[in-house]
C-alpha cells in the first residue's frame, strides 16, 4: 500500500471516477495523483537502451552465431535480429511502463500535452555528432490526443518511428482501461519491423498503488517474413508474477495462424528475467537488471524553446511539486487558455495549425498516387499485409479478418518526414 491510502481522499477520488466513468480527461485529479511530466517524454523511452537499440544494427553474416552464444540453435543472422530486436523491445517495455513506478512511486496522471508540444533530446555515444541518437516528439492532434516520436541514428543507420493515441475508460469495478492505436517502424540496414502496441490496464487502484499491466497481445512483424506474437498476462495467468510474457517467433504470418511449432519460444517477466527454449533447454535469454536505460540529454529549460515541453509546463509542474492545487489549476487554466485563443485565431485566419516534423498520410489515397514518396509508409503497407494485420484507423494490431477492420472505413498514419527535420531552424537539439 501506498502513502495515497493514508489519505481519506483517495477513496474520494475513486468514487469521483465512478460516477464519471469514460474518458479520463474529462475530470480534474486531485493533486496528489498528479505526475509532473507530460506524456509527450513517455515516446523517449524507445531509444532508453542504446545499447540494444544500436546493437539490432550491427548484426550481420560474419557476426550473428556469437552474439546469443547460450543459444544454440540460430541458423541465420535473419533470426539473431529477430532476438536482438526482441530484447531491446522487452526492454522499451520496462521503461515505458514500469520505470515511473519503481522505488515505490505509483503511477500518476501525467500533464495532456497541447498541440504542437515537442520534446527533443539526444543519446550521445561518443564524439562524433553522427554517432549521436536523436529523439523528437511531437503531439501531432489535441483531440484525440496522438503523440509522434523518431529515435535515429544516423551512423549505425537505425531509426524508430511511430505514434500512438490512446482511449482511456473506466470500468465500473473501476479499472482504468487502456486501448491504443498507431504503431512503431524500425528501419535498419535494409530490414524494417511493424510493431504494434499492446492494451493495458491499471491494478492496484483499490489499495492506491496503481500500475501497469500489460494485457492480450503485440506482434512483431519483419521484412524477413518472421512473426513474433507476444501475449502478456498478469499475476496468476501463465505465471504466479506481475508482467508475464511469452513470445513465439514464427516462420511466417501463415505458420502463426496455423498454430505450427514456432522457431523459438521465450518465457518470463518484460520487467525482468525471461528464458528461451533452445532445442529441449531453457537458457536464460535476457535479464532487464544487466542492461540500464541510458538518460536522454535535454537542453536545459533556459535555453528551451516555448513548445519545448518541460519549458510550456515549468510552472505546472512546479505547482504540483508544491501540491498546491490553486496554483495547478490557475496556471493550467493560463496555458490551456492560451491554446483556446491560439485554435480561435487560427479558425479566423483560416490558418490551421500546421505539424512541424509529422505528416498524415492517407494510405487508401496514397497507394493511388504514384508521385508519393513515403518509403516508411510503404514499408507500414507491405508489413501489415506480410503481417494479416489492419491497416485501418482501429486498435493496434487487430487482424483483418476482425469486425472492426470490415466496419472501419480510414486509413491515416502519421510519418516522419526527416526533411522537416532537417530544415528546422528553430528547435534545436
Ligand atoms: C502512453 C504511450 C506510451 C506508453 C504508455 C505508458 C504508460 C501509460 C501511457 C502510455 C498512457 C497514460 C497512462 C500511462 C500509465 C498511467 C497513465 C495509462 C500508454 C494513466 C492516464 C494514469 C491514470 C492515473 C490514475 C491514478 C487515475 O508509449
Amino acid at each position: 500500500m501506498s502513502e495515497y491510502s493514508e489519505t481519506v481522499s483517495w477513496s474520494s477520488f475513486l468514487k469521483s471516477i465512478a460516477s464519471v466513468s469514460g474518458d479520463l480527461s474529462s475530470f480534474t485529479a486531485p493533486p496528489f495523483i498528479l505526475s509532473p511530466v507530460s506524456l509527450s517524454e513517455f515516446s523517449q523511452y524507445w531509444g532508453a537502451y542504446q545499447d540494444l537499440f544500436l546493437g539490432v544494427a550491427q548484426i550481420n553474416k560474419q557476426n550473428y552465431e556469437a552474439y546469443y552464444p547460450q543459444i544454440r540453435s540460430i541458423k541465420s543472422p535473419d533470426v539473431t535480429r529477430m532476438l536482438a530486436v526482441l530484447q531491446w523491445y522487452l526492454a522499451t517495455l520496462k521503461c515505458q511502463y514500469t520505470s515511473r513506478t519503481q522505488k515505490g512511486a505509483f503511477e500518476k496522471k501525467p500533464l495532456n500535452p497541447f498541440l504542437g508540444e515537442v520534446f527533443v533530446g539526444k543519446w550521445e555515444n561518443n564524439e562524433s555528432k553522427k554517432s549521436d541518437t536523436i529523439f523528437l516528439s511531437e503531439q501531432v492532434s489535441h483531440h484525440p490526443p496522438v503523440n509522434a516520436f523518431a529515435v535515429f541514428n544516423e551512423e549505425n543507420n537505425i531509426q524508430v518511428q511511430g505514434y500512438s493515441q490512446i482511449k482511456t475508460s473506466f470500468s465500473k469495478t473501476l479499472k482504468l482501461n487502456v486501448k491504443q492505436q498507431g504503431h512503431a517502424i524500425l528501419e535498419t540496414n535494409g530490414n524494417s519491423f511493424l510493431i504494434t502496441f499492446p492494451s493495458l490496464h491499471l491494478e492496484g487502484m483499490l489499495v492506491a498503488a496503481p500500475y501497469v499491466e500489460l494485457e492480450d497481445t503485440s506482434y512483431i512483424q519483419s521484412s524477413c517474413g518472421m512473426i513474433w506474437r507476444i501475449e502478456y498476462s498478469g499475476k496468476g495467468y501463465f505465471s504466479g508474477q506481475k508482467n508475464s510474457f511469452k513470445a513465439n517467433l514464427y516462420k511466417d504470418a501463415k505458420a502463426m495462424e496455423k498454430n505450427e511449432k514456432p522457431i523459438f519460444t521465450v518465457n518470463g517477466q518484460w520487467s525482468g528475467v525471461s528464458t528461451i527454449f533452445d532445442g529441449n533447454k531453457e537458457v536464460l535469454f535476457s535479464d532487464q537488471s544487466k542492461h540500464q536505460p541510458q538518460p536522454l540529454k535535454v537542453k536545459p529549460i533556459e535555453n528551451q524553446h516555448n513548445l519545448e515541453s518541460r519549458k510550456a509546463w515549468d510552472d505546472v509542474a512546479k505547482a504540483i511539486e508544491l501540491g498546491d492545487m490553486k496554483l495547478i489549476s490557475q496556471t493550467k487554466n493560463k496555458l490551456e487558455n492560451n491554446q483556446r485563443e491560439l485554435r480561435k485565431k487560427e479558425a479566423k485566419e483560416k490558418k490551421p495549425w500546421e505539424n512541424r516534423w509529422f505528416k498524415k498520410v492517407d494510405v487508401i489515397k496514397t497507394k493511388t498516387e504514384p508521385d508519393f514518396e513515403g518509403d516508411t509508409i510503404n514499408k507500414l503497407v507491405a508489413l501489415a499485409e506480410l503481417s494479416g494485420i489492419s491497416i485501418k484507423n482501429i486498435q493496434s494490431g487487430s487482424k483483418t479478418g476482425t469486425k472492426e477492420h470490415k466496419k472501419a472505413t480510414t486509413a491515416s498514419h502519421w510519418s516522419f518526414v526527416m526533411d522537416n527535420w532537417l530544415n528546422e531552424k528553430e528547435i534545436t537539439i
